[in-house]
């Protein structure tokens, strides 16, 4: 570490240090039951995917039983899984929805 004197050292240390944040998968599983309008709904709402790509990462989840709608820090995914789970039942729909370290 080179020092210019105006705190690079310091700057130099605390990045060496400083691990990046941990992050999370939300997936949605899939379910017999859940409407694909609703999980296309959901991603465009919860995951800011446009309709195009909502519908893409539906059908994948409809044809494998599962797909990863983003990847969040802990905090970020958590609510998502909240949200997303209020909507389903609200909606009185099954979907699940999980987080998983990426
Ligand atoms: N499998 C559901 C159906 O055929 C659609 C679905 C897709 C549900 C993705 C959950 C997740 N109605």
């Amino acid at each position: 570490a080179r020092d210019d004197g105006q705190g690079a050292v310091v700057a130099e240390r605390q990045a060496a240090k400083t691990e990046p944040p941990r992050m999370y998968q939300v997936v949605l599983l899939n379910d017999d039951y859940t409407p694909m309008e609703f999980v296309v709904m959901v991603l465009q709402e919860y995951f800011g995917r446009d309709l195009e790509t909502a519908t893409q990462i539906m059908l994948k989840i409809h044809h494998d039983g599962r797909g990863v709608c983003g990847v969040y820090s802990k905090d970020i995914a958590a609510t998502k899984v909240e949200l997303v789970l209020t909507a389903a039942r609200r909606g009185g729909h099954p979907l699940q929805c999980i987080m998983e370290s990426a």
